[in-house]
């Protein structure tokens, strides 16, 4: 059995899907790039091979569409088939190679009424476009080579993005940061290929003693590269999704009272009588930086009314997908039983609300933090002990490379084939096997750039983004 390193090719190239198989998008797209609604201004894009005889069909200025310098805006009119006045324009002509998508993209800022965009957008289509999927224009600029699927995703991560880091986090993917780690492992993986290849090639007895020490060492040094990628996916995750701290209790506790101060407004409904939140409400909120989602749910206690216990069982599901569970208790009141357990779990925060009211007995030999939602005492210390218990394991603002949950599902099955190729060098030493193995990590790794396996994951992928973009 041989088999080439073909795949060293595409190394280092962006070309991604359109590596294997040159994809020449025939079609025109068209969208509304801007959100729905209304603003001072919209911006229709049109991109594909017949944007500018589209443009050219539908404008009406002092100089013709065909005629652009690329990237300059013109002032003209969008015009209805019959000649009418759609809209007063600037239009801009970005051409092929130089542009968003790779292909000759035209940029429309017309008035940001509802209608009006819709009509531009319309006269795009009656003209030769068609709607554009979600996040297609992007996926073109990836089937045309202007970025290799990491960057592809951090646009909709820099969209997406709450705070400071995971901007900054998501930038840094869009430069290609992430792309470069992979690109190395890819080489490194390559190389020890060509060494395997060649002892296949040459030698009867398979790979020599002394190449076998040096070969392992390669291999340990892909092993760490990827391990040192797999460990940002934790903070990834949040930088993406927020951290999910759940605020749980009794009722009249004080937990809506706390989402209200964490979040610095009135959100949720606060009173003095039991039971007043049914549901799960959640808001985000940036806490010093980092992403969260907090929770506030329906407080426990034994009910009879149906819509109550349903609230409660909400309540316990949320609990179980919480990153951090703070659990409020009234220190005006006695202590529930079974307080220890909320002490001694590490993703847990024991909270004593109302510290403006006189301490119950009880409560006198509790370590635990105290806060009143009434004053505000006590919320600097809290958001710090949430920002300690989930940032010590997971939050390294000084590393902003964050990998997602695909990335992740790639660089394990890179890891287990590095691990397969390991364990084939100490057992059988067989190089065939061996490039067996390492041709399938290789695969996978490529797989978090787009350089194969693409057909199978732009649908999801791309799905995730907004039309327009
Ligand atoms: N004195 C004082 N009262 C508070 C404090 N926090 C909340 N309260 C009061 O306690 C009562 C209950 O507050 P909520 O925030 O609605 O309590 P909850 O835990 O959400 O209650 P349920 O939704 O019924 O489970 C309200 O009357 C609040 O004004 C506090 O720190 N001090
Ligand atoms: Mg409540």
């Amino acid at each position: 059995m041989h088999r080439s390193v073909e795949e060293s090719s595409l190394l280092g190239s962006r070309s991604s899907a359109a590596g294997d198989s040159e994809v020449i998008p025939a079609e025109t797209i068209a969208a509304i790039s801007t959100p729905a609604g209304e603003g001072a201004i919209a911006l229709v894009r049109i991109s594909g091979p017949n944007a500018i005889s589209i443009a050219n069909k539908i404008f009406r200025g002092k100089e013709l569409p065909p005629k652009f310098a690329s990237h300059v805006q013109h002032l003209g009119e969008v015009v209805s088939e019959s000649g009418e006045l759609i809209d007063q324009v600037m239009m801009s002509i970005h051409r092929a190679p130089a542009s968003y998508t790779g292909d000759d993209l035209v940029e429309i800022s017309c008035h940001g009424g509802t209608l009006v965009t819709a009509k531009v957008l319309e006269a795009c289509f009656r003209t030769g476009a068609r709607a554009a999927r979600p996040g297609e224009f992007t996926e073109r600029a990836f089937l045309n080579g202007k970025m290799d699927l990491t960057q592809a995703e951090a646009v909709i991560d820099l969209i997406r993005a709450r705070t400071d880091l995971a901007l900054r986090s998501a930038t840094e993917q869009l430069e290609g940061k992430l792309g470069e780690k992979i690109a190395n492992i890819r080489r490194d993986l390559v190389d020890l290929l060509a060494h395997i290849e060649a002892s296949i090639d040459f030698s009867e007895e398979g790979i020599a003693p002394d190449e076998d020490d040096k070969l392992r060492g390669r291999l340990d040094s892909v092993r760490e590269q990827i391990v040192a990628l797999l460990v940002t996916a934790d903070q990834g995750r949040i930088l993406r999704e927020g951290v999910r701290v759940v605020i749980y209790g009794a009722t009249n506790a004080g937990k809506s009272s706390l989402l209200n101060r964490l979040l610095g407004y009135e959100r949720v409904i606060v009173s003095e009588a039991h039971g007043t939140t049914r549901d799960t409400i959640e808001e985000s909120v940036n806490l010093r930086g980092v992403p969260v989602r907090l929770l506030d749910t329906a407080g426990l206690r034994t009910s009879t009314s149906e819509i109550e216990r349903e609230g409660i069982a909400r309540t316990e599901r949320s609990l179980q997908k919480a990153d951090l569970r703070l659990h409020i208790v009234d220190r005006n009141a006695p202590a529930p039983g079974h307080l220890e357990q909320s002490m001694k779990n590490g993703n847990e925060i024991l909270v004593l609300n109302k510290s403006d009211l006189p301490e119950h007995g009880d409560w006198k030999n509790c370590n635990a933090l105290r806060i009143s939602c009434a004053t505000g005492d006590g919320l600097n210390a809290l958001e710090a002990e949430i920002l300690s218990r989930i940032g010590k394991q997971s939050l390294r603002p000084e590393n902003t490379l964050a990998i997602n949950l695909r990335h992740r599902d790639c660089l394990r099955r890179a890891l287990e084939a590095c691990d397969r190729a390991h364990k084939t060098m100490e057992d059988t030493k067989s190089p065939e096997y061996i490039a067996l193995d390492l041709n399938d990590a290789l695969r996978a790794v490529g797989e978090v750039i787009g350089a194969v396996g693409v057909e199978q994951i732009l649908d999801s992928v791309f799905g995730q983004f907004c039309i327009g973009k």
